[in-house]
């Protein structure tokens, strides 16, 4: 997913290049505005967090392109091509990293398994 701040910056094609480039496919794509429940439901395991707020008023301030990807390990490879959650500690070259500095508005989401994967596919994409 190109969060709010991607989408914002006009790095929604980066992001996509970048996949592209590396060799994963493309699958589905929709722009979508992400409202609290749907905020609380993809953001379930951090609901009770501290920095919850701030994730959720970030996530609902803008529209959010959400993809599914594939290819071969498509989950680590993109994870890898996103860098770290938090940009500052990102590796260089990294979307993360090369975009980014504060952690909330860390321009991408990427599933971390096929099981997470397989629950947001189904909130985003039914
Ligand atoms: P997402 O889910 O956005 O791909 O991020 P990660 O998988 O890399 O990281 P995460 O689940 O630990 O965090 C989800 C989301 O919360 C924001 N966040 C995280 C934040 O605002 N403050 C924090 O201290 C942490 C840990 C950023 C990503």
């Amino acid at each position: 997913m190109v969060k709010p701040d991607g989408v914002r910056r006009g790095l929604v094609g980066e992001v996509i290049s970048r996949l592209e480039r590396k060799g994963l496919t493309l699958e589905k794509i929709r722009m979508l505005a992400v409202d609290e429940a749907l905020a609380r439901r993809h953001y379930a395991e951090h609901v009770d967090k501290a920095f919850f707020p701030d994730l959720l008023e970030f996530i609902t301030s803008g529209p959010v392109v959400a993809m599914q990807w594939s290819g071969e390990s498509a989950i680590a490879v993109a994870r890898t091509l996103m860098g770290a959650t938090d940009p500052k500690q990102a590796a260089p070259g990294t979307i993360r990293a090369d975009y980014g500095l504060a952690v909330t508005q860390n321009l991408v989401h990427g599933s971390d398994s096929p099981e997470s994967a397989a629950r947001e596919l189904e909130i985003f994409f039914g």
